[in-house]
Parts: structure tokens; C-alpha cells; sequence
């Protein structure tokens, strides 16, 4: 039996300081800092609040850092002393692995890349090399990588992992930052204990599950908390999605695939549309920063923005005015109905003039909802049971609380007030005098016939996502870290 005891420099208060200062350092090194996150200014281990409902210190709260909106990191302090890293938050993949090779991204994104930091094994006394190596494929980019096990602890947190298996990377392509894959993990889809695994195993965490709230755009600020919830990001309480078997989901591989019923538009005059054909298996990916749909229903809401078809590189670019109008495009699920509103679903690329593009892709492979649909959700992934619980987000300050056990989420109300709540408790709809309707919102899609297409999705090559630039509009790459290919899927076990 290995010892699971937490480290020493990880259980004192003391230590708690070094890691900020671990921190600082790191940022002092390696010149301006890509967060704001600095110095220890919230005790980040969770406390309960609850004694009824949640236990206390079973919870682990960390700060996602944004990058504008192209994808979410979280900071973790990997070896002994702790050498801090920013890995992407993907959970539509599997495992942990950092060290990119910044050389192979654009200018822009290599300085990024080179802030995000870097580990290196030899400089930690806790590391030990397996001498294992695999190819990891994503929807966008490849990373090769060797297996290395070593102390990971969440930056600013006293609670630490032991003996963590990771992948640091010897060659990347097209990745700016390393990945924590927060997927399914042991027997499911990796042959090891992935990072989640651990944090349950060790009894950092009491549940194998998680919460996620990227952030608003004008927030700035997600947060995760593993093991637990923060009930000050949502209002009301939370539906409950059965995640699907990937033995019945599309493409057979064990993602967060719930069912959405359907995809509407709520322009300013507030005449709610349903979209045609939008019933469909769907997967929560916050590694991807685009939501990818069917061609026939992202052309029909591109539409409704204003722009017929897509650029060279299929995105739709639209008014950059559409994202100061209060509408919103809906994403209904059994007893939930989400609403994005405009500014969230709309991708802004910074430039003069910005550029502005509907926050959704066609992919006739994938569907997925990712951070344009993620900001506005309140997402708790359950592992344990195979359940997403979602509402609304919201954000009415910082409650994190650990989780007993995951019956408790059934009777959880968050701090938000209802008038936020997002989960449908009567079928009344709703119709308000007009706003002024927005001229160029124009709805076309009335009917709705729900015949779900689940059928022929099958995993992509790369190359089915190419289109990663937009010309001339600067540094505008964008994530899919965790569309995994079927190679990638194949050789899990090897
Ligand atoms: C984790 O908690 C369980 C149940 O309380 C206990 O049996 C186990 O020994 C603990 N493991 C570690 C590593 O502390
Ligand atoms: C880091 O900060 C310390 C103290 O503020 C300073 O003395 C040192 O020169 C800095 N190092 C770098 C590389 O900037
Ligand atoms: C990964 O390794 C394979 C096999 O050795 C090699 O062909 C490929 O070029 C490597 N990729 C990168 C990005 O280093
Ligand atoms: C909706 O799906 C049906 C059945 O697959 C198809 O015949 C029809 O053309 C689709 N409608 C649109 C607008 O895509
Ligand atoms: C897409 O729409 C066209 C025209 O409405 C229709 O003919 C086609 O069947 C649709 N495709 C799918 C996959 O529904
Ligand atoms: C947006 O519309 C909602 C629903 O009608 C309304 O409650 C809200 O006040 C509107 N906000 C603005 C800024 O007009
Ligand atoms: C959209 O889905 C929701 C949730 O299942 C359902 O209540 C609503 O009736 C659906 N709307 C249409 C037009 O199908
Ligand atoms: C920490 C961080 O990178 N914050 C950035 C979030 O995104 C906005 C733009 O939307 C930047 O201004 C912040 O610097």
C-alpha cells in the first residue's frame, strides 16, 4: 500500500505561505503575469458552511484564469518544491499532461504558451519517470508525451495529491498550454488513475465529482471546485441529466453526452422561436472554446444573426452591435432550459475594429456545447453516478462547499434567488410586451420536428476541424482540446 498521507509542506500553514511565494516568484521570473491571481488572499480550501448537507474540508476550490474567451485554465503546483503550471481545463478529455512545445504556435500564443509555465522533473525530489510514452490526438493538435509521476498540489491550496501519473510532454503541435483532463478516468477511459481519480482516492475530495462555472465574460472569472459546489453561482435549484452510456452515445466514447430537446431564440421583442431538427444527443466540453452543431441548424441560427453562410474557415462572422442586444439563444433540456444570452454565445476577437462571430461551428461529426454555452451553465459533473446537474449561472459571491455525498445536490438551492433559475417547473411560456426588436435578428424557424440525430456521428480526424485561424484577425486561435480521435480512443490501454 502506498502512503496517501497528504506531504508535510502540504498539511502546514506555513507551507501554505510557500506555495504563495512559490507563486509569486514564478510570475516575477517569467515577467508580466497572465493572471491576476496573485498572493494568497482567500484561504482556498473549502470550508462547509452546512453541517447538514456538506462536510467540511472535502472540498478543493481552484481559480480559473481566462484567456479573453478562448479557453480556461487552472493553476497547479506540480513536483517538490512545487513548480507551478496553467493547464487547460478540458473535460472532454482524459488525462494530465504539460511542458507544450510553444514553438509550434503563433506568436501570440507562444508568449502565452511560455507564461503558462513549465515543469521539469529533474528539479523535483518526489519525481519518478515511468519511461511510458503515448501519442495523445485532439481535435486540434497532437501532444507525445512521457509518463512521469510526482506531488500535485492546486496552487494556493494546502491540499495535495501524492504520486499523480501525468504526461510531460517531449513533442507538441499546435498547444499552447498543457492539459488537465478532467473525463472519466480509471477503467473507464484511462488505464491509470487520472488526476480526478486521485483527488477522490486520496481523500482530497469525499465525491468523484466536480463543479463548473466558467464565468461571464464580464466576470472574468470562473471557478471550479472539485468534490463540491459554490452555491453563490447559481439560484434555485439544479435538474438532473442522466449522462449516456457511450456504449449507446454517438461515438461510443465515455463523454458528458446528455439530451438536449431543443434550441430556441428569444431576440428583444421576446417571440421565442424552436429550432427544427435541434433534439439531439450533446456532449459538455469546456475544451472547446466554439459550440459545434449540425450545418443545417448553425446555418438557420447564423440566420438569425444577420449572415448567411460561413467565412473560409466556416465560421460565421456578425455584427459586433448583437452583442449589447438583450436576446438570448435557449438550450432546453428535460425540466431546463438554458439561456445564453447573445454577448456569451457571440466569440470577440480583439483587434481594431474587433471581429465578432457566432459562437457556433457547423461539424456534421460533433455535437457539442462548449465555453460559448458553458459561461452561462451551472455544471455539476457526477462521476460516481454517471448524473450532470445544471442550471443557470449566476454569480451572488463565493460559497464553496464540499460534498457529502451527491443525493445531497437533490435538495441543493443555490444562494442566486429563483427569478435566475433556469429549471422549468411550469410549461407556461412566457410572452411580454415588445422591446424594440432588433432589425437584424430575424426569425425564420417556427416548427420543430424532434426526430433526433443520433445516428452516423462518428469521431473526426483532425483535419475535419481545421479551420483554426481567422485571417487578419491576430491572435484568434481556438481550443479543441478534447475532441479525441479514434486513434487516440484505440490505443487508451496500451
Ligand atoms: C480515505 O478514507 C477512507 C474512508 O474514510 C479510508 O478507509 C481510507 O483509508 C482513506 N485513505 C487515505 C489515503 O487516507
Ligand atoms: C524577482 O523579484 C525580486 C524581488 O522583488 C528581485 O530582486 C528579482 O530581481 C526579480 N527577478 C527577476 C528575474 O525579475
Ligand atoms: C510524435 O511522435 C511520433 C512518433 O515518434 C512522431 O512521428 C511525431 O512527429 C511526433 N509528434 C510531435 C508533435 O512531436
Ligand atoms: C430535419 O430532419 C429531417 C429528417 O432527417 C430532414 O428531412 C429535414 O430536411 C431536416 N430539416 C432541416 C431544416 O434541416
Ligand atoms: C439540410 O437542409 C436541406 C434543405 O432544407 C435538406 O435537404 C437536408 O436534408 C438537410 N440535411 C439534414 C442532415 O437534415
Ligand atoms: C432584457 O430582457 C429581459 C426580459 O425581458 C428584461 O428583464 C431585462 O430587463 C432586459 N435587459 C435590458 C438591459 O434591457
Ligand atoms: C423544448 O424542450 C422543452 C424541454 O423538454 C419542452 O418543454 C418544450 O416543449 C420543447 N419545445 C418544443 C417546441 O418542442
Ligand atoms: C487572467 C486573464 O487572462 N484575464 C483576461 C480575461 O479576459 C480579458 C478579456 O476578455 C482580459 O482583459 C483579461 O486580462
Amino acid at each position: 500500500m502506498p502512503s496517501m498521507a497528504a506531504p508535510s509542506f502540504l498539511s502546514s500553514f506555513a507551507l501554505l505561505l510557500a506555495l504563495c511565494s512559490g507563486h509569486v516568484a514564478a510570475q516575477n521570473k517569467s515577467a508580466p503575469a497572465i493572471t491576476h491571481d496573485l498572493g494568497c488572499v482567500h484561504l482556498p480550501i473549502v470550508h462547509s458552511t452546512n453541517v447538514n448537507h456538506f462536510s467540511d474540508k472535502r472540498g478543493v476550490q481552484l481559480k480559473l484564469a481566462n484567456r479573453s474567451d478562448v479557453a480556461y485554465y487552472a493553476q497547479l503546483s506540480i513536483g517538490t518544491p512545487p513548480q507551478p503550471v496553467y493547464v487547460q481545463l478540458d473535460t472532454g478529455s482524459f488525462e494530465l499532461w504539460v511542458n507544450p512545445d510553444c514553438a509550434t504556435v503563433s506568436d501570440g500564443d507562444s508568449l502565452f504558451c511560455e507564461r503558462a509555465g513549465r515543469y521539469d522533473s529533474a528539479k523535483s525530489s518526489t519525481a519518478s519517470k515511468l519511461g511510458t510514452k503515448k501519442t495523445l490526438r485532439y481535435g486540434i493538435g497532437t501532444a507525445n508525451i512521457s509518463y512521469v509521476v510526482d506531488t500535485v498540489s492546486l496552487a494556493g491550496s494546502a491540499m495535495g495529491l501524492e504520486k499523480v501519473q501525468f504526461g510531460v510532454a517531449t513533442g507538441t503541435e499546435d498547444h499552447f498550454s498543457g492539459i488537465l483532463g478532467i473525463g472519466y478516468g480509471v477503467d473507464v477511459a484511462t488505464p491509470y488513475r487520472n488526476f480526478v481519480d486521485e483527488l477522490q482516492t486520496q481523500n482530497v475530495t469525499k465525491v468523484k465529482a466536480y463543479t463548473l462555472a466558467l464565468g461571464s465574460k464580464e466576470s472574468k472569472e470562473g471557478v471550479i471546485v472539485f468534490g463540491g459546489v459554490d452555491t453563490s453561482k447559481f439560484g434555485g435549484p439544479l435538474a438532473k441529466l442522466p449522462i449516456i452510456p457511450a456504449t449507446q452515445s454517438p461515438d461510443q466514447v465515455p463523454r458528458f453526452w446528455v439530451n438536449m430537446k431543443n434550441i430556441s431564440i428569444t431576440p428583444p421583442n421576446q417571440n421565442t422561436q424552436v429550432y427544427t431538427n435541434s433534439s439531439m444527443p450533446v456532449f459538455l466540453d469546456s475544451g472547446s472554446t466554439m459550440t459545434l452543431l449540425p450545418p443545417n441548424l448553425t446555418r438557420a441560427i447564423a440566420k438569425d444573426f444577420g449572415v448567411d453562410g460561413p467565412d473560409a474557415n466556416g465560421f460565421f462572422r456578425i455584427d459586433c452591435g448583437l452583442t449589447n442586444v438583450n436576446g438570448s439563444l435557449n438550450f432546453a433540456f428535460e425540466g431546463l432550459n438554458v439561456r445564453v444570452p447573445y454577448k456569451e454565445l457571440i466569440r470577440e476577437v480583439p483587434g481594431s475594429p474587433p471581429a465578432c462571430f457566432l459562437g457556433i461551428t457547423p461539424s456534421s461529426n460533433f455535437a457539442l456545447l462548449g465555453d460559448t454555452f458553458l459561461r452561462s451553465a451551472y455544471v455539476v459533473f457526477d462521476l460516481e453516478d454517471n448524473q450532470i446537474w445544471m442550471t443557470q449561472a449566476a454569480n451572488c459571491g463565493s460559497t464553496p462547499m464540499a460534498l457529502r455525498n451527491m443525493q445531497d445536490l437533490g435538495s441543493l438551492v443555490g444562494a442566486c434567488g429563483t427569478t435566475v433559475s433556469a429549471v422549468v417547473t411550469t410549461s407556461t411560456s412566457v410572452t411580454s410586451p415588445l422591446n424594440n426588436a432588433n432589425p437584424t435578428v430575424d426569425v425564420s424557424d417556427t416548427s420543430q420536428s424532434g426526430a433526433p440525430s443520433t445516428g452516423g456521428r462518428t469521431q473526426g480526424a483532425p483535419s475535419s476541424f481545421g479551420a483554426r485561424s481567422i485571417p487578419g484577425g491576430g491572435s484568434v486561435f481556438w481550443s479543441i482540446a478534447s475532441i479525441w480521435t479514434a486513434a487516440t480512443m484505440a490505443g487508451k490501454f496500451i
